[in-house]
């Protein structure tokens, strides 16, 4: 390992100094993020000992069960973002109302956060790969005073930050500015997250499909075919495309940004918006994805220019390497434009 390579707080900095103007708020913001994902990364290593990967019967607002670790995760995050002093209020997929911090000094701050604290944990008891995803938006009230939900009913395209922790084989943050996309890993020697993948570009193509094929029969026709295209492709060149799908999403995207490749997950019959959050899930990847060459969309729209409605909405999505986007896109105009013939 060659010696030297530059922390995330270095980093940090390095950015901060091309900003004469900077207050350092989304800076700060970027260091208490990193804090708490060392935590929790802390807490999931030592599991035997902490037993946080275990289930409880307690569920959440949307009925999905709650395990120690998201509850650990949530409050985890809700402390340092609001000890920061850097963040206005929060919207976290586990509460479910936005959470204001309405005293001086986080009334001041410019910046809202949202997250998912812990994606994926439905995998954590059998030692799977989960992760922590978050955007941050300028807030659009007046700083000052407290923040409101108008702050974070904005579309993705107004993030000014997004990424994601990933605890797997090892842990690693990766976080995108208009600037650039780039991945620090932990060195848990030093505590610190060491910048690892710099200026990542996701391909423009890619081999593999990740996507929940066991609801293939309940998607769209159009997706259904965009599938099957690539199978029958295989007929011809065995082995061409291969289907990777770990179903925690932080894991599915990480490998589809460095590698390429293309991610579903579709509307199916009964759930006609899909099953990701728009706003902890959707909005930082899709951000992350065009900020790296990517391409991200619910079908027919770009996630990023998706006007919310609530924080909690959900909405299908389709993400990776732009031509394979851009082709999956051709098949549902064609399929419109069909349907517009047929009626
Ligand atoms: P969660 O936020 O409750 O963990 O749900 C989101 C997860 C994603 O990580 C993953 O892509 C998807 O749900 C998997 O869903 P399914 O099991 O329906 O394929
Ligand atoms: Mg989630």
């Amino acid at each position: 390992m060659k010696p030297g390579k530059m922390t995330l707080d270095e980093f940090r900095l390095s950015e901060l100094r091309l900003y004469p103007n900077a207050t350092g708020e989304l800076s700060n913001l970027l260091r208490e993020i990193g804090l708490a994902a060392k935590r929790i990364y802390s807490v999931i290593s030592r599991n035997g000992e902490t037993g946080i990967l275990s289930s409880t019967n307690i569920r959440n607002t949307s009925g999905e069960i709650v395990k120690p670790l998201d509850q650990y995760a949530n409050e985890e995050l809700l402390t340092v973002l609001k000890h920061s002093l850097s963040c206005a209020g929060v919207a976290s997929e586990e509460e479910e109302n936005i959470l204001v911090f309405d005293n001086k000094a986080n009334n001041n701050s410019q910046y809202v956060v949202m997250f998912d604290p812990i994606d994926g944990s439905s995998n954590s008891n059998n030692c799977m790969t989960v992760g922590t995803i978050f955007g941050i938006y300028r807030r659009c009230t007046k700083t000052g005073t407290p923040c409101s939900i108008k702050d974070f009913l904005q579309p993705g395209r107004h993030l000014v930050a997004a990424g994601y922790i990933i605890y797997g084989v090892s842990t690693m943050m990766v976080y995108a500015t208009k600037r650039g996309v780039n991945g620090f890993t932990l060195d848990p020697a030093i505590g610190e997250f060491c910048l690892s993948h710099p200026k990542i570009c996701c391909p423009d193509v890619g081999r593999i499909y990740s996507v929940n094929e066991s609801n293939i029969l309940n998607f769209g026709v159009t997706v259904r075919q965009y599938i099957e295209s690539m199978q029958q492709y295989n007929v011809a060149y065995p082995g061409f495309f291969t289907a990777r799908y770990v179903g925690s999403m932080v894991a599915d995207l990480h490998r589809t940004l460095l590698e390429g490749g293309i991610f579903l997950y579709p509307a199916t019959e009964d759930h006609q918006d899909g099953k990701l959050r728009l706003m902890y899930e959707c909005n930082p990847f899709a951000f992350i994805f065009e900020v790296a060459g990517g391409m991200a969309i619910d079908g027919c729209r770009e996630i990023l220019s998706i006007i919310p409605a609530r924080v909690h909405q959900r909405t299908p999505l389709f993400i990776g390497s732009r031509d394979m986007v851009t082709q999956l896109s051709y098949f549902v105009k064609y399929e419109n434009r069909a349907g517009s013939r047929r009626s």
